[in-house]
């Protein structure tokens, strides 16, 4: 453990996205999304679990500000339901319920001194749209910017931090590629999840022109994209190819706004065009989401050089198959953004860890998790230099966890679902992150 602590105004926050807790999933007029569909299709979610109900967080703006007074975070990340305020996913009709629970949601947060940081895209594209190609099609970059330009010129004035885009390369490979998640297309031949992949990170850098050109001297925030990315390790240390199969890993997720330089296996040459001129720059600030860490080896798609993976048998297990405990991965992941990219401001967007089987709220293995990563960002800051501004725990109170549903548990509050009555519950987690935001830092020496 390293003693210290984070400079003054570091972001402590944590998050959620709309389809996996808002549940109102008709209410007031709000169109249907590609995770409506996907979830209301048999067998695509564990369980047939949906997101209908979910926690709630609709009808729930008081209980979800309390718990957040209760962690002490002074962030909070929440995503806006697209079809919620512009139901065919279009601006010819404008939702003004939908609207006005995200206006009430920001003014309640900003009473409680709790910054809003928001995702205008956390997977639930509106289904009028998927209609029409979805992400395949340009043209939803179009309508995407619409929806963005509606949404900074109503929340701008309080909200100042902004994710465009969670994730760009599961949105491609899960939803399009192996399908396990909206709009669940899987195996078409072709090169779909890279078309979807090249229009995402266009729809992005379109968004943030927009906000640099038109709202930036006004509202003066920070926009961004999230991108999520494991750190990788080669398999054999000592084998080139392995080492080359680990940089790959990590450069699929990270490359296609940071750099210029040709590499292979990412969207923009897989589809063909260069996206460099629109997009290099079109960040803030580094969002990224991180969870574990994979040892690579080489694999070739055809004449592509990809890579594969595999975890160290070791390393501690999560309720997640894919997730394992590797805090030092973190720490490695934060210098290798530092080094690559030219010392970009960091936020993490994302961390966090599950559980599953019987409910239990003393989630000793979630303080450990949050104990170990967060020292692990410590020490990147104070002996690395890393210029890591925010830590974003993932996620307030668990949730529809996509297609697992909700049997795997990320949450920091336990919510109970078959009685809407019932507030939200601290599990013992809850009070080691909120003394390591209370000492700004680490728990419990300060
Ligand atoms: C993602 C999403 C979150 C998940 C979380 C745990 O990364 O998949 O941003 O919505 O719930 O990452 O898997």
């Amino acid at each position: 453990m390293l003693y210290g602590e984070f400079p003054q105004g570091f972001l402590w926050s944590t998050a959620t996205a709309a389809y996996q807790i808002e549940g109102g999933w008709r209410a007031d007029g709000k169109g249907l999304s590609i995770w409506d569909k996907f979830a209301h299709t048999p067998l695509k979610v564990f369980e047939d679990d949906n997101g209908d109900i979910a926690c709630d967080s609709y009808n729930k703006i008081d209980e979800d500000v309390a718990v957040l007074k209760q962690l002490r975070v002074n962030h909070y990340r929440f995503s806006i339901s697209w079809t919620r305020v512009l139901p065919d996913g279009t601006t010819n009709y404008i939702n003004e319920a939908g609207f006005s629970y995200y206006d009430r949601l920001v003014n309640a947060l900003l009473a409680e001194n709790i910054q809003p940081h928001i995702t205008l895209y956390h997977w639930d594209l509106p289904q009028a749209l998927q209609n029409v190609g979805g992400w395949e099609n340009e043209t939803t970059v179009e309508r995407f910017k619409d929806y963005a330009d509606l949404v900074f010129s109503r929340l701008g004035d309080r909200v100042k931090l902004w994710i465009t885009i969670n994730e760009p390369y599961n949105v491609a490979m899960v939803g399009h590629g192996y399908g396990v998640a909206a709009p669940g297309i899987s195996f078409r031949p072709g090169t779909l999840p890279y078309i979807v992949g090249h229009n995402l990170i266009k729809a992005h850098a379109e968004a943030w022109h927009l906000y640099n050109d038109k709202y930036r001297a006004k509202q003066n925030g920070m926009v961004s994209i999230t991108i999520n990315s494991d750190w990788s390790e080669p398999r054999n240390p000592y084998k080139q190819e392995d080492i080359d199969a680990a940089r790959r890993v990590i450069q699929v997720s990270q490359d296609p706004l940071c750099s210029t330089r040709h590499r292979p296996f990412c969207f923009e040459t897989l589809s063909g065009v260069s996206l460099c001129s629109s997009t290099l720059g079109t960040y803030d600030y580094f969002g990224f989401n991180h969870y574990t860490t994979v040892l690579a080896y080489p694999l070739n798609y055809g004449n592509l050089q990809g890579a594969g993976t595999v975890v160290d048998r070791t390393w501690l297990d999560s309720g997640s198959g894919w997730l394992k405990v590797t805090p030092f991965g973190l720490r490695r992941i934060l210098n290798f953004i530092k080094k690559e990219y030219g010392n970009p401001t960091i936020i993490i967007t994302e961390n966090g860890v599950s559980e599953r089987g019987p409910i239990d709220l003393k989630d000793y293995h979630r303080s450990y998790f949050y104990e170990k990563y967060i020292n692990q960002v410590l020490k990147a800051h104070l002996l690395d230099n890393v210029d890591v501004r925010g830590y974003t725990a993932w996620s307030l109170m668990d949730n529809l966890e996509w297609a697992t549903g909700f049997a795997e548990r990320f949450g920091l509050f336990y919510v109970n679902r078959s009685d809407p009555n019932v507030p939200r519950v601290a599990k013992e987690s809850v009070s080691l992150y909120s003394t390591i935001i209370n000492c700004n830092g680490q728990a419990p020496k300060c």
